[in-house]
């Protein structure tokens, strides 16, 4: 399980992977001229035009500018320091189109019917699975659009798929294993609207890297004439991330920008859509809440959507990452999680099921209905879960109320449900998410936050749900 898109801090107990390079062997030098050719291939950075400039200038042609419009790019702080955390991010995989690049999004294919062609395939996947990962790939786009895709096996297309290795004439060589993976012409004839995939990636159909999908969504869009975009929630960000194929869907963004250069989809148009795309959520809106908070060593892990960030202790930055690139097998929308430490291992609820997770992986078995847990039918889903770890208790809520089970006996007390105010005095709204950390309980509930005082049993403090996130 290496070099998943953000690596779960190392905690040695249950052995999590720190996937984190080795810097210490990597000169400073080393360092710079490796930024310099990144910035130089993805963020349109000209040495030549720098020299007599100091390193240091602010100039948005310079070194630093350069480095501060990538920082701030990827979501991190935008210093114009190489720091570990802008080199690491510089070293995960990606497409290989510039960032730079704003093409306008003003390219675009005339005709609507286009057609596509695989001129080869990858040894790691067999080619029937190929056509229909790319079939599926092509109808995320579809869904959304005029457009319609058909492959074609004998007469050239307009879209040509292949998979191509080390420099294959076209001025962007691949770079073997790991680094770009992909990447794409825009609409046009000859090799416009055209897709590489590098030949020397083992390509996946399920979550190991690199899942073949994954990127093949990003690069259609290129093909399509989308650029690259800065929100982390949008197929269009440039890293690599898993995107589980039966739980995907576009962003709020991306519906968006493909439907201004071709308009919606006539036959289906927005409502087709199951919800109205996701919006990525912003860690620093005041009225954002959360499905789910949880303990997870000393982290505490923050679930909204899709989407995860991570709080530990020792770092200043958050990430925000897609749930599915850390546990591939989880849908969005979390309703309650907990990490039972002692029995080393995570439990998810999701309506009425629930999963036993044990690092990245689910438990076999899993998932089960809570209906397991001795919970009644007129129990649909779990609003929370706030677990203890020295009396090997774990609390449920539901609307009002909530449950006690016993993990060492795995059995629900029955004299339960009971009223939250019962147990927890003053505690009068229904809660999103709880969590128990540095002894004190924090009930999340809509836009706020509620720190309690077991012992005492008072809300101390009332503050934004939001206010670990965004300070
Ligand atoms: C996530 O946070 C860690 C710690 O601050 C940092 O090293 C890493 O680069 C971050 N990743 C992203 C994608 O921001
Ligand atoms: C595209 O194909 C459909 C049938 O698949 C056809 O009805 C339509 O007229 C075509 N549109 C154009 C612009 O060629
Ligand atoms: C995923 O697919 C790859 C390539 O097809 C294969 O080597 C690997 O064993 C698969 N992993 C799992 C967990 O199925
Ligand atoms: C927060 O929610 C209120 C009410 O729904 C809305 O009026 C306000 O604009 C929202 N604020 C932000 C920053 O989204
Ligand atoms: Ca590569
Ligand atoms: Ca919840
Ligand atoms: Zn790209
Ligand atoms: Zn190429």
């Amino acid at each position: 399980m290496s070099n998943r898109w953000i690596p779960l801090y190392v905690c040695l107990e249950l052995s999590f992977v720190l996937s984190a390079p080795l810097f210490s062997v990597r000169s400073q030098e080393d360092n710079v001229k490796y930024a310099e050719e990144y910035l130089k291939k993805f963020y349109n950075y000209k040495p030549d035009q720098d020299r007599g400039k100091s390193r240091r200038s602010t100039n948005s042609e310079s070194f630093q500018g350069k480095l501060m419009e990538m920082q701030k790019y990827f979501g991190l702080r935008g210093t114009g320091e190489l720091s570990e955390e802008t080199l690491t991010t510089m070293k995960k995989p990606r497409c290989g189109l510039s960032d730079a690049e704003d093409y306008g999004d003003s390219t675009r294919w005339k005709n609507v019917n286009l057609t596509y062609k695989i001129e080869n395939y990858s040894p790691s996947v067999i080619p029937v699975k190929v056509k229909k990962i790319f079939k599926s790939a092509w109808r995320v786009w579809s869904d959304v659009t005029p457009l319609r895709f058909k492959a074609r096996t004998k007469k050239d297309a307009d879209i040509m798929i292949s998979f191509r290795r080390g420099d294959h004439d076209d001025n962007s060589p691949f770079d073997g294993h790991g680094g770009i993976l992909a990447h794409a012409f825009q609409p046009g004839t000859g090799i416009g609207g055209d897709v590489h995939f590098d030949h020397e990636e083992i390509w996946t159909a399920n979550s190991t890297d690199y899942n073949l999908f994954s990127v093949a969504v990003h690069e259609f869009g290129h093909s399509l004439g989308l650029s690259h975009s800065n929100d982390p929630g949008s197929v269009m960000f440039p890293a690599y991330t898993y995107l589980k194929p039966n739980d995907f869907t576009l962003s709020y963004e991306d519906v968006q920008r493909i439907q201004d250069m071709y308009g919606a989809n006539p036959n289906k148009g927005m409502s087709f859509l199951r919800k109205v795309p996701p919006k990525t959520p912003n860690k620093c809106d005041q009225n954002l809440s959360f499905d789910a908070v949880m303990r997870l060593q000393n982290e505490v892990i923050f679930f909204k959507d899709r989407f995860m960030w991570r709080r530990h202790p020792e770092f200043i930055d958050l990430n925000l990452s897609f749930i599915s690139a850390i546990w591939p097998a989880l849908s969005s929308g979390i309703d309650a999680a907990y990490e039972n430490a002692e029995q080393r291992h995570l439990v998810f609820f999701r309506g009425n099921q629930y999963w036993l997770v044990q690092q990245y992986d689910i438990l076999e078995g899993y998932p089960k209905t809570i209906y397991h847990l001795g919970f009644p039918k007129t129990v649909k889903s779990i609003d929370a879960a706030l677990h203890f770890r020295d009396t090997k208790e774990t609390f449920f809520f539901t609307d009002n109320t909530f449950w006690k089970y016993y993990e060492t006996q795995k059995k629900l007390d029955m004299n339960y449900p009971k009223q939250i105010t019962e147990m927890w005095p003053g505690m009068e709204s229904k809660v999103d998410a709880a969590v128990l950390f540095n002894d004190f309980i924090y009930f999340f509930s809509g836009a706020l936050q509620y720190q309690y005082d077991p012992i005492k049993k008072y809300i101390v403090q009332t503050r934004n749900a939001n206010e670990w996130l965004c300070s």
